[in-house]
């Protein structure tokens, strides 16, 4: 029989076919809002703390990616930048005392919920006076007191968890929601179904919020997930929403708007936010599934920029105030770097503490 040569029907990476330079968007962003800040009901003194708080994300990841290349700690890094509008928004919409849950991109989401700088680094570089007391590292930032359950590696793995949390506040009927975030990748894992079907079937109050990046790893959207992310909903008889999040005055218009009816009827949602990462998966990514003229066409939208001019626009801020911002920002992440590199690693005799197993039972010679 002839050893017929078949050609690949598809290729498994992202959205650039390596033949022009042609830009392939991963994910188309929706309009954002036209609503001013107070039409939406944010105080200036809001649009300062949101801008200092998105700057604040975005050079604590800066100078992290510096550590990490210096060599000053090691693991996975991946990072959140491009994304800050996605948490900062949510944050300002939500009350401080829902709950929170997301995946492994979690820096910005633990800084925003409270983490400060110094406990954030300090957690990177895997220090006793880090968030997680150094055990938990870049993907595992935690502020449990501030409502922010943490961020998790499994793909998936945390959206039963987030389910969790909105049955603990609806059998407590204490009035609080939960949120929970996840990127496109996880939308066609087993668990997100069967929390969605559970969610709908028992009312609960939670909020399943896809980040869609445009990638998982470097695969794209388009390539890995077939027909519109929020219309998987439909299946469930569930609410959902779709819209853009590089702008941060949308992000929170929409999720305050989801927030009130999930509090209000006790019932799930399900939203896709349609963002863009800017760096790599991780660290060790050579990007070769995008064009470098992709990037640049999703930074036009950048949400950080965006804020910046329509604080200046509206004389929120002088140019001289927004710069102190930025300055202030700037310290605060390099006292960060030195409390970091300061601190001791955690003793030997704690690696046991804060585990499932009390025990280290594999350890034992009986
Ligand atoms: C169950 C499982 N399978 C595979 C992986 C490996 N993995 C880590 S991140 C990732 C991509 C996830 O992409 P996405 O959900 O879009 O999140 P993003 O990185 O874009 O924030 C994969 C496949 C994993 N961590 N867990
Ligand atoms: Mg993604």
């Amino acid at each position: 029989m002839a050893n017929k040569k078949t050609e690949p029907v598809f290729t498994p990476i992202g959205s650039y076919n390596g033949e022009n330079k042609k830009v392939e968007k991963s994910v188309n962003l929706p309009d954002p809002t036209d609503k001013t800040h107070k039409e939406l009901g944010l105080s200036d003194d809001d649009l300062v703390k949101m801008y200092d708080q998105m700057y604040l994300q975005r050079r604590f990841e800066e100078r992290a990616m510096q550590m990490y290349q210096k060599g000053k700690f090691g693991g996975f890094l991946h990072l959140y930048i491009g994304q800050e509008a996605v948490s900062t928004g949510t944050v300002f919409a939500l009350n401080d005392d829902d709950d929170i849950i997301t995946a492994y991109r979690d820096h910005g989401w633990g800084l925003v919920r409270g983490i400060s700088a110094k406990e954030g680094m300090a957690e990177l570089f895997g220090k006793a006076t880090g968030c997680s007391k150094g055990k938990g590292g870049s993907m595992h930032f935690a502020n449990v007191k501030e409502h922010f359950w943490g961020g998790y590696g499994i793909v998936g793995g945390h959206i039963p968890i987030g389910g969790g949390l909105a049955f603990a506040n609806k059998y407590q009927e204490n009035g609080r929601i939960s949120a929970c975030f996840f990127g496109d990748g996880a939308v066609d894992q087993g668990a997100l179904h069967e929390t969605l079907n559970m969610s709908q079937l028992w009312k609960l109050p939670c909020i399943y919020v896809v980040e869609n990046n445009g990638y998982s790893m470097g695969t794209a959207a388009t390539r890995h997930t077939v027909g519109e992310i929020y219309e998987r909903a439909n299946g469930y008889g569930m609410k959902s929403a779709m819209f853009n999040g590089m702008d941060v005055f949308t992000v929170y218009e929409n999720m305050k708007r989801i927030a009130d009816e999930v509090r209000e009827e006790s019932i799930p949602y399900f939203v896709e936010i349609r963002t863009y990462r800017y760096r790599g998966h991780s660290m060790s990514d050579p990007q070769k599934y995008r064009t470098k003229e992709e990037l640049k066409e999703y930074q036009k939208t950048d949400p950080i920029e965006r804020m910046k001019k329509y604080i200046l626009d509206e004389k929120v801020l002088k140019k001289k105030e927004v710069e102190e911002i930025e300055q202030k920002v700037e310290d605060e992440v390099l006292e960060a770097i030195e409390f970091a590199e300061e601190s001791p690693f955690p003793e030997p005799e704690e690696l046991y503490e804060d585990m499932f197993t009390g025990t280290p039972h594999f350890h034992d010679k009986k």
